[in-house]
């Protein structure tokens, strides 16, 4: 069934005509994405990070084209996924790193860990463990900038697994009555941890759901930056304008376990090895703009998100673990 609401868009504006600086700030924020989450898994994976942590590598178009829509004012809300988003509205790496390793100088003193970085100055609001946590956050912060008559707006990331929370239907009910300024981002990526999609979800869209609510939706292919990027681009314009909110759905596809460590029963490693073959969103990039940037400039990008990378764990390698008198600090009870 095709709700009315829905228009699937692929991206029609020529690369050339996004220029260059805008070109390489894809191809940077993908790079940096994809750098900063094999380098967590390869430290994981070798005992150097305690706790958990879930990779968003093959998903960096979606943060990456929604948040080029933002400014360091609109908020987001993340979730369990969250390095991608946190990178993308510009966090800083260092104590993005230093967190996870569980070290003093990271985001929440290394008290949080990987499910638990935020940083209000960029307007990242906060990862989520809780599944279908972000909704209602995120649009108790849209409720704030509408009575402060801001034109910023608020942002929630959501998996196709959390879709299916009551907390989304609170959310966009709310969100569509007091029309506020809140744009669902939906990262349809196959799976709910070992659920397949369609065992557990009704709907061939996600983005079916908007229209019960009342809501513009778009749908994208989530591993192509400019269609994630135009997308975006109205949907933003909409709600920027005042009119409620806005649904984008983005078809992405998760290429690495649901955490570090998953044994990935439920599925066929040819399945992943197509998704990565065909579909990888920085392959998919460097294709469509071969005719822009000759070799050597994509891999100065790549040195440099290298280098920036590299300090990153250095930083959090060589920074002290939280004192245990520390323990009880920053408790609210
Ligand atoms: C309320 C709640 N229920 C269950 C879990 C366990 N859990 C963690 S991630 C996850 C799957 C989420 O799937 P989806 O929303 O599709 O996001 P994805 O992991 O695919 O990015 C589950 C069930 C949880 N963290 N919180
Ligand atoms: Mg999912």
């Amino acid at each position: 069934m095709e709700a009315p609401n829905i228009v699937k868009i692929s991206a029609e504006v020529p690369v050339e005509e996004y220029g260059k600086e805008r070109l390489s700030s894809f191809y940077e924020t993908m790079f940096k994405i994809r750098k900063f989450e094999r380098t967590v898994e390869e430290k994981f994976l070798g005992g150097e990070i305690p706790g958990f942590v879930h990779l968003y590598i093959g998903e960096e178009a979606v943060a990456t084209g929604v948040m080029a829509n933002l400014t360091a004012k609109d908020y987001i809300e993340s979730t369990h996924r969250g390095h991608g988003h946190t990178i993308a509205k510009g966090a800083d790496l260092n104590r993005m790193m230093a967190e996870i390793y569980g070290k003093k100088t990271g985001y929440c003193q290394g008290k949080g860990g990987s499910m638990h970085i935020a940083d209000f100055s960029v307007g990242m609001l906060g990862a989520n463990g809780v599944v279908g946590g972000g909704y209602n956050l995120a649009a108790g912060a849209a409720l704030a900038l509408k009575l402060q008559g801001k034109k910023d707006i608020s942002v929630v990331f959501f998996g196709d697994g959390a879709s299916n929370r009551g907390t989304f239907h609170e959310a966009a009910n709310m969100a569509s009555v007091w029309k506020l300024p809140l744009l669902f981002v939906c990262e349809m990526n196959e799976y709910a941890s070992t659920t397949p999609y369609r065992t557990a979800t009704s709907v061939a869209d996600i983005a079916q759901r908007a229209y019960g609510y009342d809501m513009p939706a778009v749908i994208v292919d989530g591993n192509d930056v400019f269609s994630v990027y135009e997308g975006a681009q109205r949907l933003v314009e909409h709600i920027r304008g005042g009119n409620g909110p806005a649904f984008l759905e983005c078809k992405t596809y998760r290429v690495k376990g649901h955490f570090v460590g998953d044994p990935e029963k439920y599925r066929t490693r040819e399945e992943v090895q197509k998704n990565i073959d065909e579909r990888d969103p920085i392959m998919l990039f460097e294709k469509k703009t071969a005719g822009v940037f000759g070799p050597d400039e994509l891999n100065a990008i790549q040195a440099k998100v290298d280098a920036m990378i590299a300090s990153a764990l250095k930083f959090a390698q060589e920074s002290p673990e939280p004192a245990a008198s520390e323990l009880f600090a920053d408790l609210y009870v």
